[in-house]
């Protein structure tokens, strides 16, 4: 059949090449030649593992052929090229992503079963990579796919991390962590390009001498050199050509052990220096929105910055150009400012390696950098102690001191006077200890600054970068996010996807504003039909997981009420957690009343030193416990918190949701992407006006949208006006109810001390201020369960929330980066 039979079809007169074509018959030949010659194995002895890697070979052989053609042409027309630089990358399993962007999932699967496999049983192996922790690394994966669907030539840069973020497990209602060791069973997406690293310096002292012509040098002397090797991994743009690159740099030793040590017996200090330097690479910081100033994490930072400039500057001498002009073949985009050392480093790289005056070099750096900020939390805000950064780079140390210097006179004259102006835009905090504020140094280094929503680039406006504001306006721009809808329905919601594509073609996966050509459907009943019919089985499918995961019995009739995302205070579980606690007592109290049966779910990670979110994680789990086992309720409501959130996970939440709950307090949350995939997966949104939920809800209309709480604005004054939660709590017997229950062990086993952390911090603080907002919350909740009742309106309000998702692709964002931010254009790319 293979010599007869390339396409598949049974016509072709030719044989496709193995390592090409897109057939069944070539993929099946594919695949049995990777068993033998890539796994070393035969159908009887092979394990599931080897399947998927001989499948997961076959599909690489594939997106190899359109990334040499991408990268070729990207050398010989010399393009702009767009650097990416992340220290997250939350890329979510590549299998199937691959396999719908090469446009061969059929094919495969096809391929598949005639040799007596199931691929979806494969595909649900793979093990993902975590490397990022939550909203920001899972943007930048979101980012990379658009690039290359858009056709841009790009690089991602970021952090082979050896140990992704934590596996969680929940026991006794408790988050536990365990290591993420994806790599344990190999990885066939990446190649490791071991002739490309770099030497990487680390403390020591900079000696500073006169060179023959009377000019001021510096040399570095470092303590430590460390090796970054690069791994790449290709990003194909879906049914495109494209396949850009993900450059992910491992730390080294730039010598596998000291010989002399050895000789001298001393095994310890002979391999000492290797341990050292692999730490580096080691294990991802698993903190979201928190900042934590320890060493190994600037040594993270600067290492994966400098290996990504000096290879940005190799690959621009390579092709015969000028150091001049780097800053028009690269923009560097900086994610956040774990990155944002780039700015001192490529100072130095211009200066002390490649001799241009301070003038030239600040010049093209300015050029060269365009900055993202994702948070308005100032404790997210990133500083260094200045002690500690000197130690670890002490030729960065001066370098921006003498940014700052320079800046510093420059804004004495525009700000004559105003020393307090003059000091919050400082690169150098004063105080007890001094530091260095990352966010200055990417606000001055960059050409443009960006928010991640409109609302929150207005707030960032009037609030944490003001002063940068003022002084110049011209930098500041919005760049709503987006998600791509291939990973988020395509992959996730492969029922939606076709009956959408059924009525209204395909062109929506990659022009998601033709979503909107659904809209008319919406008034069709057999549509609304068959759509409700997709949402329970997407339902079904989740209760099957979730009592093999947890035992617990969900009805996937009930409303699926989803709150996912990590654990913090800001995005407010513990409100939801106050709402479940109220509905329950109101059925305690008349246990015939007529209650719309609801499954609440939660899944999201808390930071393993982040003392109140894990304790919110144990109140879910035991409100839980006496909810889903209460004879009253009888299983009318229950609580499920699904453990181990995750990209792989959450494919198989966003389409079962009814109710997507974005709760934050106003003005918290930057954007928020899960908000996003829910709502394009057909899930009404009760939310606060925060982040995106501002354009969500412009964009779906308020009538299919749950409003509820206090504005950003109303924030502000509330707490301007010294917030009193305690009178909140008096003057609501349900509210004071339920935390009174809390607080008396009622949802844990009578011990009344354990969530006394949580409730004294709402009693007598509430900075996110869940009480302002609970009873607000409660009435909406109230008209989200009436409007469930009359399913077939609920339908009609999902099909307009997916019509209207078209703005939140992530291919809109990526297209107003490149056109407004990087000045970069689309090069298709053709196959030889
Ligand atoms: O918290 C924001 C989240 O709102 C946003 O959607 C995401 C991507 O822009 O970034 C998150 N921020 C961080 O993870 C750290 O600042």
């Amino acid at each position: 059949a293979d010599a007869t039979n390339g396409n598949g079809n049974g016509h072709s007169p030719y044989l496709e090449d193995s390592r090409t074509g897109l057939g069944v018959d070539t993929l099946k030949r594919a695949i049995r030649n990777n068993l033998f010659y890539v796994q070393g194995k035969f159908p009887e002895i092979a394990t599931r593992n080897d399947y998927y890697m001989a499948i997961a070979y076959a599909v690489r052989d594939r997106l190899l052929q359109r990334w040499v053609a991408s990268v070729k042409q990207y050398i010989q027309e010399k393009h702009r090229v767009v650097a990416y630089l992340s220290a997250e990358y939350l890329l979510g399993p590549h299998l199937a992503n691959n396999l719908i962007n090469l446009g061969i999932y059929k094919e495969t699967e096809q391929a598949c079963k005639e040799l007596g496999l199931d691929l979806e049983w494969l595909i649900e192996k793979e093990v993902e990579p975590g490397l990022g922790n939550g909203g920001l690394g899972r943007l930048a994966a979101c980012y990379m796919d658009s690039l290359a669907t858009l056709e841009v030539p790009a690089i991602g840069y970021g952090i082979r991390y050896q140990f992704g973020i934590f596996e969680q497990d929940i026991r006794d209602g408790w988050q536990v962590e365990d290591t993420d060791n994806w790599l344990r069973r190999g990885n066939p997406w990446e190649i490791a390009r071991r002739e490309l690293s770099y030497d990487i310096k680390f403390g020591g002292y900079v000696q500073t001498y006169l060179d023959r012509a009377g000019k001021l040098c510096f040399n570095w002397i470092p303590e430590l050199v460390v090796k970054g090797v690069a791994y790449d991994t290709p990003i194909l743009g879906y049914k495109v050509n494209t396949a850009n690159t993900l450059r992910l740099w491992k730390s080294e030793a730039p010598h596998s052990f000291d010989f002399q040590s050895f000789n001298a017996g001393d095994y310890n200090s002979a391999v000492n220096s290797k341990i050292i330097c692999e730490n580096i690479s080691k294990v991802l910081y698993p903190n979201d929105e928190q900042i934590e100033g320890k060493r190994l994490r600037l040594q993270q930072q600067y290492f994966f910055v400098s290996c990504s400039l000096q290879d940005m500057i190799g690959i621009h001498l390579r092709q015969g150009e000028k150091i001049h002009d780097f800053h028009k073949k690269f923009v560097v985009q900086l994610n956040d400012t774990h990155p944002a050392i780039g700015v001192a480093e490529l100072m130095r790289l211009l200066m002390d390696v490649h001799q241009l005056e301070w003038e030239e070099a600040w010049d093209i750096t300015s050029k060269t950098f365009a900055y993202t900020n994702h948070t308005l939390l100032p404790e997210a805000l990133e500083t260094w102690d200045l002690q500690l950064f000197g130690s670890v780079l002490p030729r960065h140390l001066q370098l921006i001191y003498e940014i700052n210097r320079r800046f510093v006179d420059y804004a004495t004259i525009k700000l004559y006077g105003n020393h307090q102006k003059i000091s919050s835009l400082s690169l150098i905090g004063e105080g007890p200890r001094k530091y260095i504020k990352m966010a200055n140094l990417a606000c001055l280094g960059s050409f443009a600054i960006n928010g991640v929503a409109a609302l929150h680039s207005e707030l960032l406006k009037k609030t944490v970068l003001k002063d940068w504001y003022e002084l110049m306006p011209h930098k500041f721009q919005n760049k709503t996010n987006g998600v791509t809808p291939r990973r988020w329905m395509v992959l996730a919601n492969p029922e939606l996807t076709n009956l959408i594509s059924g009525k209204i073609g395909e062109g929506w996966i990659k022009n998601l504003h033709e979503l909107k050509q659904l809209e008319p459907f919406a008034d069709d009943p057999e549509f609304r039909k068959e759509w409700m019919q997709v949402k329970f089985n997407k339902k079904k499918a989740l209760a099957k997981r979730i009592k093999k995961r947890l035992g617990v019995d969900v009805d996937p009739n009930s409303m699926f009420d989803i709150l996912v995302k990590r654990i913090h205070e800001y995005k407010r579980q513990h409100l939801k957690v106050l709402h479940i606690i109220t509905l329950y007592n109101q059925i305690k109290k008349n246990p015939s009343m007529d209650v719309v049966p609801r499954t609440f779910i939660f899944a999201g990670k808390a930071a393993p030193g982040y003392r109140k979110a894990k304790l919110m994680i144990k109140l879910i789990n035991s409100v839980g416990e006496i909810v889903n086992n209460d004879p009253d309720i009888n299983g009318r409501i229950k609580v499920v918190f699904y453990p181990n959130y995750n990209v792989t996970n959450a494919q198989k939440i966003y389409p079962a949701a009814d109710v997507s709950e974005q709760i934050s307090t106003a003005g918290k949350e930057a954007s928020g992407t899960g908000n996003m995939k829910l709502s394009l997966n057909g899930a009404l949104t009760v939310g606060t006006l925060d982040g995106a939920n501002v354009e969500i809800r412009e964009c779906v209309g308020e009538e299919n949208f749950f409003l509820f709480g206090l504005t950003a604005d109303e924030v502000a004054k509330v707490k301007s006006e010294g917030y009193k939660p305690w009178d909140y709590y008096s003057e609501n017997p349900n509210l004071k109810e339920v935390i009174d229950q809390i607080n008396s062990g009622y949802f844990s086993h009578l011990d009344s001390k354990v969530f006394k952390e949580l409730t004294d911090s709402l009693l007598y603080d509430d900075q996110y201020l869940l009480f302002a907002d609970y009873q607000s919350y409660i009435d909406t909740q109230a008209k989200v369960e009436e409007a469930f009742k009359d399913q077939d309106k609920w339908a009609r309000m999902s099909i307009l929330n997916t019509a209207r998702m078209g703005k939140f692709s992530s291919d809109r964002s990526i297209r107003e980066y490149c056109d407004e931010i990087w000045k970069v254009e689309s090069v298709p790319v053709t196959l030889d």
